[in-house]
């Protein structure tokens, strides 16, 4: 008998996390907020963190997220979730704050906060949904916009000459003392879905250690703002940002690596 025979009629195979209110994403259909949104709540449930995760939304299409989120949450001005999230830690040292950004928020109005949290080395997590573009206000140029890239305010691609570079987040924030963990992931596949849940728990198994701040970096597809359908933004995910944004582990202190062998994923 193969498994799938053996698999009872009644056996759950997907459910939505307890950490997950049973209400409608406003999302459009293909977007990467979803699953990133998902994973975190699947982490919260799988680390019992219900009653002391705080989700800090910041301004963007994740700014919903406290309908979607089963545990306390909280929104803070655009780019300064990192600085709420560093009050509640401080003041509530056992709750388990947590960020959750998009590019134009924390790379751009943001950049301060967020680079002053790490140098800070606070013992906060943050969620950082990088798309490369503003999806909520109508696909304008962000910071991660890639040379060439048609935004709604570089209509001609994103020139450099004109406009610069864009920035590697976890390339620059892993130059600093303070991040006991930086990581960049994808949400563009089920295998990359399935090592993006991975970062995200070690994040904040990081911040319950009290090892430092720890920041996940998803790469996470925008369809309606990169004019593609959802299965082509995936494919374009793959083609385009991973040259320019490579996957891996961008900073891991010798004491999250001894973490990561406790929890056997060394
Ligand atoms: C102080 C301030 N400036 C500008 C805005 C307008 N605004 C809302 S969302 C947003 C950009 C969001 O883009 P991003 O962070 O990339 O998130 P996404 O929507 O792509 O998930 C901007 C500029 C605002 N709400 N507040
Ligand atoms: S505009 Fe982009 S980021 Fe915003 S909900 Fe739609 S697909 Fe997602």
């Amino acid at each position: 008998m193969t498994e799938l025979e053996n698999t009872k009629l009644d056996t759950v195979l997907y459910h939505r996390p307890e950490s997950m209110e049973d209400y409608p994403f406003h999302l459009c259909p293909g977007c990467g907020h979803g699953i990133v949104l998902r994973l975190v709540a699947e982490v919260i449930d799988e680390l019992k963190l219900r009653e002391r995760a705080v989700c800090v939304a910041s301004i963007g299409c994740s700014v919903n997220s406290y309908h979607y989120f089963n545990f306390d949450g909280l929104e803070s001005a655009h780019g300064r979730a990192p600085a709420v999230a560093t009050a509640i830690k401080r003041c509530h040292p056992n709750l388990i704050p947590f960020t959750y950004q998009g590019d134009g928020d924390l790379a751009a109005i943001g950049t301060a906060e967020i680079v002053h949290a790490c140098a800070r080395g606070e013992n906060i997590t943050t969620i950082f949904a990088n798309n490369a573009i503003y999806g909520m206000t109508g696909g304008q140029m962000a910071p991660t916009t890639l040379v060439g890239m048609y935004s709604t305010s570089t209509p001609g691609g994103r020139q450099p000459a004109l406009i610069g570079y864009p920035i590697r987040v976890c390339e620059m924030l892993s130059t600093l003392d303070g991040p006991a963990y930086i990581a960049r992931v994808a949400v563009h596949t089920p295998a990359a879905v399935r090592k993006a849940k991975q970062a995200i728990k070690l994040a904040f198994q990081t911040q319950l250690a009290g090892l430092g701040l720890s920041l996940v970096e998803v790469l996470s597809p925008c369809p309606v703002n990169w004019k593609l359908e959802p299965v082509a933004a995936l494919k374009w995910l793959a083609e385009h940002l991973l040259p320019q944004y490579p996957l891996g582990e961008y900073k891991v202190t010798e004491a999250v690596e001894a973490l990561k062998k406790e929890t056997g994923r060394a």
